[in-house]
């Protein structure tokens, strides 16, 4: 791959267990990123992964979780099975590991929010920045917008993200808000 250089990122979003088939907030097919995720990781210097993290009276939690509304089930409560990063990942002994949505009073989808990840970047000189992992409509996407936010020339590789998708679409419409925001949608194939 020549598109990667050591002044690249692959950020890794939340591909924990929760999010995966079984998990409390399972993503269809959530742990079919695992496989191109592994194709990438080697290609890439900088490795960072992101948890979701929350105390278990995370303000998200709902009893009747309705999704659409953002109120979820219980889910990537800190320490446990659900919230560590599923088993079939192969990280670099370097990676950055990043834990976001730790406050109970405040709803964290971005890995910029409040976790110190753009001064890690910058201090690694990264230019550029890929996204994949779960869920497209969610954490992908705001981890995504805020790297562009921030400056980053910023990719995300569709096929090694998967999305709650609740209504059907919001996938969809994510990728077109990351476009209309200078996201450029890759495929991990292509890199
Ligand atoms: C996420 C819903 C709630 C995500 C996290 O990782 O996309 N989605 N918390
Ligand atoms: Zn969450």
């Amino acid at each position: 791959m020549n598109a990667n250089p050591n002044d690249a990122a692959l950020v890794i979003v939340d591909v924990q267990n929760d999010f995966c088939p079984g998990g409390a907030l399972a993503v269809t097919d959530g742990d079919a990123v695992v496989a191109p995720i592994n194709k990438l990781v080697e290609r890439f210097a900088t490795v960072v992964t992101t948890q979701d993290w929350h105390p278990a009276g995370h303000c998200s939690f709902a009893a009747e979780p309705k999704y659409v509304d953002k109120s979820w089930p219980r889910h990537c409560v800190a320490g446990t099975s659900g919230a560590a990063l599923h088993a079939g990942l192969k990280l670099p002994a370097g990676a950055l590991s990043i834990k976001k949505g730790t406050h109970a009073d405040k709803e964290a989808y971005s890995g910029f929010a409040d976790t110190g990840l753009q001064d890690a970047l910058a201090a690694r000189g990264i230019r550029t920045v890929y996204v994949c992992g779960l869920a497209t409509d969610y954490c992908v996407k705001a981890t995504a917008l805020d790297a562009a936010r921030h400056g980053f020339a910023t990719k995300v590789i569709l096929d090694a993200c998967r999305g709650v998708d609740l209504p059907a679409g919001t996938a969809a419409q994510a990728v077109e808000a990351l476009r209309k925001a200078g996201v450029e949608i890759v495929t991990s194939d292509a890199l």
